[in-house]
């Protein structure tokens, strides 16, 4: 891939200070903004050099969203603390939420809207004004909109402000090709099996009841490592009162040490290994047997299909000692109903990935988890009604390509769920559960129907995406990009126009509204003014669709005029919103016994679906069933991946303190193997995988806590983008080792562990 260059020349006048010295991207860190803010008396600590103004936030380091508070002095943000009120945060933040003040003063943000002057990927930029980025913008969308159709313009969208792109402006303009890599990229097989399974979604919050839970299982989740804020709270309290713990991972990760019990699993086997548990808890007779007869349909089916995978069967496709299979399936039997396996999060793992999720669900149903307590609640939504605007183009979830009217296609069968959906069978329809990478061929073959725009926002698209030189030849043929970000990422230097945002302490957004045990509503407001000339996104939403002829939906003027409207339905007001600490919390309905006679699984039969009968009319597996996973090349490993504690993704890389903690990633290579081959632990090797691409050095971690199949990188490193002064060309890329991905039958979701590397040594 050809190295590229952010090269900006300016031609508008900035306020900054820092730009005004001459570079987009300057070296260095100071926690003072580049705009003009009164000098500081460095004799006294912060929080005396003025008044401290709080208010409060959402933070957006990762997509878990603990609710904040922000101290301002001077106009300086200072402190980012957890909101105590947060049903998420409870007054705690991770490091990278700590993080947060350091990666609004990035130097190296994106400061001015530009245009592109050079080759599309050779990075040379012009700035402009905010009128001309928005007219071009707005120009080129309306002619490709009456050339081919709203639907040509496709529109990726993550970070907290998704909504204005993804969501508002997606079907208010009525493109239904808007996509999140939070669905097909992270959580689509688990939402789609819980709706086959109990009629409901898992939701953004697990609802895992950590409070009285007595045996936690989690499959490939490694709470610690996955440091999401209140996981870690809750996991620490379960297993401080003594929870057993139960973890299933190739790798002894930070969770495992906590474990009672660590299975090291042969990669990709963990449906045989569900399979035999289902086994050992009926035989056994270690089930639920009155949840079962009153909330399940399908038993009589599931106890004859599992009666053959026995812990000797899946011991030899696991290489799991069956005694132990045997033991652990006991030890959540008899804790039940206060035992749950752990819905898990990023499950887009082998292309059978909404089998294998079916199949952990099952074993929650057996265990009888589902709305009890200590198991599995039900989540509910907060009350709070939709801003008034008139019905959209496009409503609902979009389908993505096979939306199309009459354009259902064996060829491309999966826009947001697969063959079931294209039946017409499906209950519900999340619109985030479009299959972003299945977006991206169209705009290179134009089938079935061509994309020829593509509008970025928040989403790391070379990093995020399976199969970059796909994307960079998608990116290649479009008509127009537009790319709305903070960072000079490495998908930026391919954009026609880039808009800078304002940071999440910089800007409104739309409320967030969670699904939990206490369904609650928080608020995002400005901390300061936006740095630099950058702009929120509910503002260039607006701009654009005013001049894209979408006056109707944008009768509001401002942020505070649409919250203001939407608060009006729960008595609220910003002003109040903000006396109630920035969260209003409503009640739930946690348990079944909140919903009387009635049942809450709003499937078919009303019941838990141990056996899917829209599954088997869709010719797919009714009940789940192990299928083989292609095994490594000789002298090749499995590549795993996964995060660490304190970045996020790929886009806290360049963060200044984060950067300053973790630096680069390692790969982790079996001890035993390691000596084999003769690599020496802090090594620097490269990878290259089964189609010969080669990664950048990354420094060997040789440890007996992985198994010798695979190795193990965090994501989000090796990127490729001159502009990130700290991040750029450190450590190696996962995402640019997975030239494949296993397409989900179900979900659409993209299994992104089907990939091999070998060691190459560097001379
Ligand atoms: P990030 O790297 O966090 O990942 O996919 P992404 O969300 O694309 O990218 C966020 C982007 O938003 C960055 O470009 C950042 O600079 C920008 N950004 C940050 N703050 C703001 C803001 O306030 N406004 C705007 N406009 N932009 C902002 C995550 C996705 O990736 C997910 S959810 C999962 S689980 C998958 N994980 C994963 C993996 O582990 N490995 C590989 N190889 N691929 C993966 N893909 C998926
Ligand atoms: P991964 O990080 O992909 O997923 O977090 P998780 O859902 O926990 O974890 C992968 C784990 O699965 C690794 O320990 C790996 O060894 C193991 N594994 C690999 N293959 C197999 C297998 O075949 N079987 C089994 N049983 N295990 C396997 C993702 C989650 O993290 C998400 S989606 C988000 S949005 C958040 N992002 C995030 C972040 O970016 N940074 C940090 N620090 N925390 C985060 N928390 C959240
Ligand atoms: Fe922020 Fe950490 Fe919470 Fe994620 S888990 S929202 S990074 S505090």
């Amino acid at each position: 891939m050809a190295r590229v260059q952010l090269e900006i020349s300016r031609r508008t006048f900035l306020k900054s200070a820092l730009v005004g010295a001459g570079g987009a991207a300057l070296a260095g860190y100071s926690l003072e903004p580049a705009s003009a803010a009164p000098p500081l008396d460095t004799a006294l600590p912060w929080f005396r050099q003025g008044e401290i103004v709080t208010t409060y936030n959402i933070c957006d380091m990762c997509p878990w969203r603990c609710g904040v508070t922000v101290q301002t002095v001077n106009g300086i943000v200072r402190k980012i603390d957890g909101n105590p009120k947060d049903p998420k945060s409870r007054g705690m933040l991770c490091a990278r939420g700590q993080g947060g003040v350091s990666f609004i003063y990035d130097p190296d943000r994106l400061q001015a809207p530009m245009v592109r002057t050079g080759e599309r990927g050779e990075g040379k930029f012009q700035e402009v004004t905010w009128e001309e980025a928005l007219d071009q913008s707005a120009a080129k969308l309306a002619a490709i909109r009456d050339e081919y159709g709203p639907e040509s313009v496709a529109i990726f969208g993550h970070t907290g402000g998704d909504f204005w792109f993804t969501d508002y402006f997606a079907q208010a303009f009525g493109t239904p090709n808007a996509a999140k890599p939070s669905s097909s990229l992270c959580t689509t097989p688990r939402e789609e099996a819980a709706q086959y399974t109990y009629g409901l979604t898992v939701g953004g919050h697990e609802p895992v009841d950590w409070e009285s839970i007595g045996c936690i299982t989690l499959i490939g989740s490694h709470i610690g490592e996955d440091a999401r804020n209140t996981l870690m709270q809750d996991f620490s309290n379960a297993w401080a009162r003594g929870a057993k713990v139960i973890v299933v991972d190739p790798r002894f990760s930070s969770v495992a040490a906590k474990a009672d019990y660590w299975l090291p699993i042969k990669p990709g086997t963990d449906t045989a290994l569900l399979l035999a548990w289902t086994n050992v808890l009926i035989t056994e007779e270690l089930y639920d047997k009155e949840y079962v007869a009153e909330w399940t349909q399908g038993f009589e089916q599931l106890a004859a299909h599992v009666q053959d995978y026995s812990p000797e069967w899946a011991g030899a496709i696991t290489e799991l000692d069956p005694d132990l299979i045997r033991e652990t399936a006991r030890a959540m039997g008899a804790n039940s109903p206060k035992a749950a396996i752990v819905p898990g999060r990023h499950v887009t793992w082998y292309g059978n990935d909404t089998q294998r999720m079916r199949a952990a669900f099952s074993i929650n149903a057996l265990l009888g988890a589902y709305g009890r307590e200590g198991g599995m609640y039900l989540n509910k939504s907060p009350y709070i009604e939709a801003y008034p605007h008139p019905p959209f183009e496009v409503t609902g979830s979009s389908g993505g390509c096979s939306a199309e009217p009459g354009a259902e296609s064996d060829e491309l069968p999966l826009g947001p769920s697969g063959k079931a959906r294209a039946d017409g069978a499906r209950q519900t329809f999340l619109r985030g559960a479009t299959a972003m990478q299945e977006l991206i061929e169209p705009m290179i073959s134009g089938k079935p129907y061509p994309i020829k725009a593509l509008i970025i926002y928040g989403v790391n698209a070379l990093h995020s995406i399976p199969n970059v030189p796909r994307t960079i030849e998608a990116f290649k043929k479009l008509d127009f990009i537009l790319v709305v970000d903070v960072l000079p990422q490495e998908h930026v230097a391919w954009a026609d126009v880039v808009m800078p945002e304002a940071t999440n302490l910089e800007r409104h957004d739309e409320l967030w509204t969670v699904a939990h045990k206490t369904p609650y509503i928080a608020l995002r407001e400005p901390a300061i003014e936006p740095l630099y000339d950058t702009k929120p996104a509910w503002w260039m939403v607006r701009e654009l669709g005013m001049r894209l002829g979408m006056e109707k939906y944008f009768k509001w003027e401002t942020a505070e005029e649409y919250l203001n409207t939407r608060l009006t339905s729960i008595g609220s007001n910003l002003e109040k919103m903000r006396e109630e600490e920035g969260i209003v919390i409503q009640k739930g309905k946690p348990y079944l016994a909140d919903f009387g006679d009635a049942s809450p699984f709003p499937t078919h039969s009303g019941k838990i679906e141990f056996y899917s009968d829209i599954l088997g009319l869709a010719g797919l597996d009714p009940i789940p069933v192990y299928e083989a996973v292609e095994p490594p090349p000789d002298g090749f490993f499995r590549l795993l991946y996964g995060r660490h504690p304190v970045h996020t993704f790929a886009k806290t890389q360049n963060t200044p303190l984060l950067s300053e903690l973790y630096p680069e990633n390692e790969v982790w290579v079996n001890g035993d193997k390691a000596a084999a081959m003769g690599v020496e632990n802090g090594a620097y090797v490269r990878l290259e995988n089964q189609d010969g691409v080669l990664s950048s050095p990354i420094k060997v971690k040789a440890t007996q806590r992985i198994r010798g199949d695979a190795v193990f990188m965090a994501h989000g490193f090796g990127q490729d983008a001159p502009g990130l002064s700290r991040a750029n060309g450190r450590g190696a890329s996962d995402a640019k080792l997975q030239t494949r991905y296993k397409l989900d039958p179900i979900s659409g979701g993209a299994g992104m562990r089907v990939n091999f590397v070998r060691i190459v040594k560097e001379a």
